[in-house]
């Protein structure tokens, strides 16, 4: 029951919202929400509570502040922007989110269809024709699971309901649902609501499992290759033990997560090197990319095994990893179902302590080059991401995007660090970053930029975020002057060409470099340049500090090249 006027749709759609447990709208609004306006203008006198809407000044930091709060609490949050403009500005974010696994429900207004007087919400602006498009999803639609046009008011809760649950049915991913302005504006009953239905992850195919478990048994070298499992600690766990018991090496690929901690006695660095074309058996788990054929592949006659909750990537047009099968279930599931069907040791114990202690060896080798890698004294990617990371405390959360090297941050705790989604789609780093915080986590959160990703993530939108919604967040950014990525292609594919002969620098140059201190100072955050290495542990001291007090911060690291 309710008082006051009659109920309209866009009211029994935010409170169905807060309902189904979100607690954000990240909204990039437009002429399309008078009546989301109108709805939590009645809140208060309804005595509802509605989702927290965030206002987020462009639509990309909108996506990736969902992405980065579903990241750290794992539940779907809504982004609303404006009809087809607004969805144009959301789809680089919902490519990352679709490709990197991620819950959300991404909404966009519909520009009225009527140019009657009437219905309420009919058009009233000259742009009302202009915006609208025969098919406003198409924009998105590849990178989507499920996308839908509300068309009746009466049927709000419900087209929710079916989205959320659409979001987060395994493999979860962004969902797409489009509101005409005049059927948020509809009159609707009041009237009992359907949930969302929770599905459960397939379980791991027993006899699948089996072989797989016989397999591991008999190998002399097997490898374990992921590059997400970390999403799931349940799943970091469960591989501690199988990789302990079994002598079987890991080597997080292109990680994106913490997948494994890099102190385990297992951890065979970063890349699998002469480990992939040793390997008798091949376990990738939670990866797109187990190796990249142009560079090196696995013996002919290795035996490879797929794990995930879509162990194919049936989004991916081609991908061509020959398997011997695949297990679709949550790698946490697998692994321990694993554990059990390879059962003790026993008599293959000769074997598997011989490769514990060839490995030890490797490893050793490995951290050495690492340790070569990241020291000093000169400033450089390497040595900078390996300082940074000791100044951080051991509740920290990093995103990375791009130039900040994960394998030097040496990271143990499942969930300390996010990187990039493998879709690519620069301008995510700082809005995850603030979305993060958004999303609860209470140890410092550092955005680990290059300065080229520093400028595809709007950073006014982002530092103007931080500073009105409260949310304290570092910005490391790594300043080599130049979209690094774009050179080092360039010189890779033409050594000897032209391009080479100027430095493959052309169309990768950002000099003369901004000041991104100054910017930084500008929208009320505390900020550093770090020219040398010894400067690391002061403004990192200071930052964090300045975090500790509610103020977001900036350090400009400028490295040689
Ligand atoms: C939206 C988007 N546009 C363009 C690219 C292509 N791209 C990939 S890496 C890169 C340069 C990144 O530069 P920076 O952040 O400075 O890191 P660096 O390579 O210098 O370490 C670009 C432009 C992309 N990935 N995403
Ligand atoms: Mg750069």
């Amino acid at each position: 029951m309710t008082d006051g006027p009659p109920l309209i749709a866009a009211e029994t759609y935010l409170s169905a919202m807060a309902d189904f447990g979100v607690e954000v709208i990240y909204a990039t609004s437009g002429t399309d929400f008078p009546s989301i306006a109108e709805a939590y203008g009645r809140a208060p006198q309804r005595g509802w509570d509605l989702p927290e809407a965030l206002v987020c000044p462009h639509e990309n930091l909108a996506v990736a502040m969902a992405h980065g709060h579903a990241l750290v609490t794992g539940t779907p949050q809504a982004v609303m922007v404006h009809v087809s403009v607004g969805t144009s500005n959301m789809v680089a974010g919902a490519m990352n989110a679709a490709r990197d696994q991620v819950p959300m429900l991404l909404t966009a207004g519909r520009t009225p269809v009527s140019e009657d007087p009437e219905p309420p919400g009919s058009r009233s602006r000259f742009i009302h024709w202009a915006q609208e498009m025969f098919d406003q999803a198409s924009q998105l639609r590849e990178a989507v699971k499920w996308d839908y046009e509300l068309r009746r008011g009466d049927q709000a809760e419900a087209a929710l309901a079916r989205a959320l649950e659409a979001a987060q049915a395994p493999p979860p991913g962004p969902v797409y649902l489009s509101l005409p302005r005049e059927v948020l504006a509809e009159e609707v009953p009041s009237r009992p609501r359907r949930r969302p239905t929770p599905v459960a992850p397939p379980a791991p195919d027993p006899d699948a499992v089996d072989r797989l478990a016989g397999a591991l048994r008999r190998a002399d070298l097997p490898l374990l290759v992921t590059q997400n499992l970390g999403r799931d600690p349940a799943a970091v766990a469960a591989l501690e033990d199988l990789a302990a018991r079994w002598a079987l090496p890991v080597v997080p690929f292109n990680a994106r997560s913490m997948c494994f901690p890099s102190d385990h006695p297992m951890h065979l660095g970063h890349e699998p090197g002469e480990l992939l074309g040793a390997a008798d058996l091949i376990l990738t788990v939670a990866c797109d990319v187990p190796w990249i054929p142009k560079v090196a592949a696995p013996a002919a006659e290795v035996t490879h095994w797929e794990i995930g909750l879509d162990p194919l990537y049936l989004g991916y047009p081609m991908r061509s990893f020959p398997a011997e099968g695949a297990i679709q279930a949550a790698p946490a599931a697998v692994l321990r179902a694993l554990m059990e069907a390879a059962g003790p040791v026993g008599d293959a114990a000769p074997r598997v302590e011989a490769r514990r202690s060839r490995l030890a060896d490797l490893r050793a080798r490995r951290i050495a080059a690492l340790d070569a890698a990241g020291a000093g004294p000169e400033l450089t990617a390497a040595s900078a991401s390996r300082a940074l990371a000791e100044c951080l405390p051991a509740d920290a959360t990093v995103t990375n995007e791009y130039t900040f090297q994960i394998p030097q941050g040496r990271f143990t705790r499942p969930g300390s660090v996010h990187g990039l989604s493998p879709a690519g789609g620069l301008g995510w780093g700082f809005g995850a970053a603030l979305g993060m915080k958004k999303g609860g986590l209470t140890g410092p959160v550092v955005a680990m930029l290059g300065d080229g990703a520093y400028m595809f993530n709007n950073p006014s939108a982002c530092h103007w975020a931080a500073e009105v919604h409260g949310l304290p967040v570092l910005a490391v950014i790594f300043n080599n002057r130049r979209w690094g990525a774009v050179r080092n292609s360039t010189l890779a594919m033409y050594p000897q060409g032209a391009s080479a002969a100027e430095d493959g620098m052309f169309l990768a140059d950002l000099s003369p470099s901004l000041d991104h201190a100054a910017i930084a100072r500008a929208h009320g955050a505390e900020a550093w340049d770090v020219r040398s290495l010894d400067e690391i542990p002061a403004a990192m001291d200071g930052a964090l500090s300045a975090l500790a007090g509610g103020r977001q911060a900036l350090i400009a690291l400028h490295l040689p090249t």
